[in-house]
């Protein structure tokens, strides 16, 4: 008979990890700060892992980015569907890595990007409601960061790329939408939202995330609440 071979068992964390969003405007200075903020985690002793969307690397991602280069035009609902789609693909990963692996996820962008800036296209202004929809249910956030800084302000930091959103006009209607979002949640009460001054230097500003986020990982760990979903109230049993 052949012997039975003992499954293997990964130890189970001590507890999840937490789950932390950036958002704002275009050069509002996220992405550096999200790599600051990562290397100060693992600092302090804390698994950090990256994460941020679009993903370009994925199938769905490669649509994305051709998208966002103008090198294809989609239909505003349809492209909507996609970066939604985006972030669902990767919801599996950003569980386990969560629960099973009781790492901290620092992610640049989540799904408030995605209904700020497609709400933020006149053809999709008045359907901020079906915006949202197409998230409702992914991993939620314990923390949104939001980077805020005047679009002037943004603009003037080695001015936009060449890329589909990286214009004035739609950066302020975003900027916009993002306030009203902010509202939304906070009405809502589930997930905190955070305000940081982005004009300020980097170091005043990682200053000010590191705090929140140290805050909001001490929090996670003692509460010892599951993951939430965005938007929805919790599933029973
Ligand atoms: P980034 O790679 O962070 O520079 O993002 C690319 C651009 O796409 C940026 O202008 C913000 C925008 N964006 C990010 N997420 C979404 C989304 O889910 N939906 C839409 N419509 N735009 C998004």
């Amino acid at each position: 008979m052949i012997p039975a071979i003992p499954s293997k068992t990964a130890a189970k964390p001590a507890s999840r990890g937490a789950f932390i969003v950036l958002e704002g405007v275009d050069r509002c200075g996220k992405t550096t700060q999200a790599s600051l903020l990562i290397k100060h985690l693992v600092g302090l002793g804390l698994a950090a892992v990256a994460m941020r969307f679009p993903d370009r690397t994925t199938m769905v991602g490669d649509l994305i980015n051709q998208y966002l280069q103008s090198k294809s035009e989609l239909d505003d609902r349809a492209v909507h569907l996609l970066f939604s789609a985006n972030r669902w693909e990767a919801a599996p990963a950003l569980r386990k890595t969560l629960i099973d692996d009781g790492a901290n996820i620092i992610c640049d962008r989540y799904a408030h990007s995605g209904v700020a800036f497609s709400s933020s296209k006149p053809s999709l202004e008045d359907n901020l409601d079906w915006c949202r929809a197409c998230d409702v249910g992914l991993p939620a956030p314990d923390a949104i960061i939001f980077l805020d800084i005047a679009q002037e302000e943004a603009e003037q930091r080695g001015g936009y790329g060449g890329e589909r959103y990286e214009k004035k006009e739609m950066q302020q209607r975003v900027r916009k939408r993002f306030s009203q979002l902010q509202e939304m949640d906070e009405k809502d009460g589930r997930i905190p939202w955070f305000i940081v001054n982005a004009a300020q230097t980097i170091e005043e500003v990682q200053i000010e995330i590191n705090e929140i986020v140290e805050k909001t990982v001490e929090k996670v760990q003692s509460e010892e609440q599951p993951v939430g979903l965005l938007w929805k109230e919790e599933t029973k049993g």
